[in-house]
């Protein structure tokens, strides 16, 4: 449903829609016999949720640009509101269970048991809990911050551009371990959030809280189980040539006693404070340094680029293919710059406010290469939003959430040296088959080294909502799967007193993960179809759709379409190709494929 899908805020107010019908759900007690036929009820619904939710994101919104005691309380009643209003409807929605209903009505009330990543009881106290829970996870994570001996702190983005940077092993280490600190009092909330939201999908008709997440996307819980597990098949052979070169360069770097050239890589070591993408080692690891692609980010600051001058480089790139400017609106109520006088949540999102009239973002913008690519990522969301705004309000959300967190990144595929050099973005252009080696390497530690943890997100959510993973173990298992997904460990052990999962944005945040993982896969089968459509001919890595029509009539269809007809059909339109695959990424990356096989063939990869 609209409002504010992709931001974290709104999913955790529960009410981004989690897209998509699967197997109708199994409905527990037999409900009163419906008061007006199904078709009725549901268009009713489109109509009188809308001022429910239009107030819920208003009060989001100031929560998360202003983090106070006072939004914590306005936000967490606002979601409360909210929630009570989904819970009544969920309750009627049931009562059409078993009946015979046309293939829209079934999806739209579908669509409604799935509209929320965080289902609330239906309990008045426990619903009020849950909200207060919420509200005040996002808040610590957001307040976080981390003090050095001498008294300086630090917030997250600033602790963030020092693990990109330095290269000192203890320093690394220090700030990796300070900012998991912060998630050490989410972790008993969390342990309340689990019981409270699988509580919440009980009454939606669900199991628990990991198999209504599953449930969204137009295919049984089994079936999607299989697939993702099938693109992982798909894509960890060339994962784990990247991991054994990675490793092999950082244990030259740090030595053998640091970075055992056999083993797990230290995970504070990749750039990043999640390791979930590298590319701000690219300097330790770059193939040919004498062909070296010029960065963004130095002509961004030499050319003293402010926060919407950036963001107008996004917002040009989907004008050139013919998709409108963005509103006014847009402009004066955005919030692209990190407050110097108060607490936000910096992770960046998008908001679908007031029934897909007021777009905005919501981003801590700095004039890098890195920022200047989510605010492609974060206009994607947005555009979504007023490519589908006309359509009812279940119907306003992504074919699935995959498919709304790869539109921007698509467009990101696009930005190709050649391109960064038409646009002045870079100062030079090297050609030639090891300039094209230094620049798959790029893109690779961004998209690769991602694909192993946008998995395991979720499969560690998985096991704690399903309750396999009992609360005395959350931090146990999470390493589990970092090891075993990514081949990385922490540097020293992290027991149960640490909450290491809830210091990753997301995870306090309540927004499910798995979606990142689809959209690392099919951004690449969306970029490879609206190169086709563009005509372009030659290697997928060098294709650039900027300024190509036909392939933004393409792409503005799917958008169009929202969650109207199963994402499969969006799939098929867009790319001729019914399934989610990664032949499309495996072709793009070819070249560097057989690089790093030759680099490692005296090396012993995995771990
Ligand atoms: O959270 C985001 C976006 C907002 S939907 C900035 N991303 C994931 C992350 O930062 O962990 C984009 C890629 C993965
Ligand atoms: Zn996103």
């Amino acid at each position: 449903m609209s409002q504010v899908p992709f931001s974290k805020s709104l999913i955790s107010l529960g009410i981004v829609a989690l897209t998509s019908v699967a197997a109708a759900p199994v409905l527990a007690k037999q409900q009163a016999a419906p008061a007006m036929p199904a078709s009725e009820f549901i268009e009713k619904f489109n109509q009188d949720v809308l001022p429910v939710v239009d107030e819920a994101g208003a009060a989001q919104w100031i929560r998360a640009t202003y983090l106070t005691q006072d939004t914590a309380v306005i936000a967490a009643k606002a979601s409360e509101r909210y929630q009570a209003f989904l819970s009544e409807a969920v309750n009627k929605a049931k009562s059409y269970q078993g009946q015979k209903l046309d293939d829209d009505t079934a999806r739209a009330l579908n669509l409604l048991l799935l509209s929320t990543a965080m289902p609330a009881p239906s309990d008045p106290d426990k619903r009020a809990e849950l909200s207060r829970i919420a509200t005040d996870m996002e808040g610590i994570y957001g307040a976080g911050e981390y003090c050095l001996e001498d008294g300086t702190c630090m917030q997250l983005q600033e602790i963030e551009a020092i693990l990109a940077s330095s290269r000192d092993y203890d320093k690394l280490l220090e700030l990796w371990r300070g900012w998991r600190e912060v998630a050490v009092p989410i972790r008993p909330k969390y342990e309340r959030f689990v019981e409270l939201v699988n509580e919440g999908a009980n009454e939606f008709g669900y199991p628990d809280l990991a198999q209504m997440w599953k449930s969204g996307y137009d295919m049984s819980v089994s079936d999607f189980e299989q697939q993702t597990a099938k693109l992982w098949q798909q894509v960890e052979p060339l994962y784990e040539e990247l991991h054994c070169y990675v490793r092999g360069e950082l244990s030259e770097e740090y030595g053998k006693d640091k970075v055992d050239p056999e083993g797990t890589i230290p995970a504070h070591l990749l750039g990043n404070m999640w390791a979930q993408t590298w590319n701000n080692i690219y300097d330790l690891v770059e193939p040919y340094p004498e062909h070296s692609i010029p960065d963004v980010t130095p002509v961004l600051v030499e050319r003293d680029y402010d926060a919407r001058e950036m963001t107008e480089i996004a917002e040009e790139f989907f004008v050139s293919i013919g998709f409108p400017e963005l509103p006014e609106t847009f402009w004066q109520r955005s919030m692209l710059e990190k407050p110097r006088d108060r607490d936000v949540v910096c992770h960046a999102s998008a908001w679908d406010l007031n029934g897909g009239q007021d777009p905005r973002i919501k981003q801590c913008v700095e004039p890098t290469a890195e920022q200047l690519s989510t605010l492609h990522h974060e206009l994607g969301h947005i555009y979504y939003y007023i490519f589908y705004k006309d359509l009812p309000a279940l119907y306003r959300t992504g074919a699935h959430d995959g498919f709304h967190e790869a539109i921007g990144d698509t467009i990101v595929l696009s930005m190709t040296p050649e391109h960064l050099y038409k646009k002045g973005l870079i100062k030079a252009l090297p050609t030639g088959d090891q300039a094209k080696i230094n620049q798959q390497m790029q893109m690779a530690l961004e998209k690769i080294a991602f694909l192993p943890f946008g998995k395991m997100m979720d499969e560690w959510r998985w096991q704690v909502f399903s309750g396999k993973t009992k609360a005395e173990d959350y931090n146990k298992a999470w390493w589990e799967l970092r090891e075993r997904y990514q081949g990385i460990s922490p540097a020293d052990k992290r027991g149960e007193n640490y909450f290491d999962p809830g210091a990753k944005y997301h995870i306090p945040g309540n927004t499910p993960y798995i979606r990142y993982f689809l959209s690392f896969i099919i951004q690449f089968q969306f970029h490879q179809a609206l190169c086709d459509a563009a005509g372009h001919k030659g290697e997928l890595s060098d294709c650039s759709i900027y300024g190509n029509k036909e392939a933004g009539e393409r792409l503005g269809k799917v958008l169009a379409m929202g969650a109207s007809r199963p994402w499969t059909e969006a799939m098929f339109e867009l790319t001729g190709q019914k399934e989610m695959d990664g032949s499309a990424l495996i072709e793009y990356f070819a070249p560097l494929r057989a690089w790093l096989k030759q680099q490692n063939k005296d090396r012993q990869c995995g771990w």
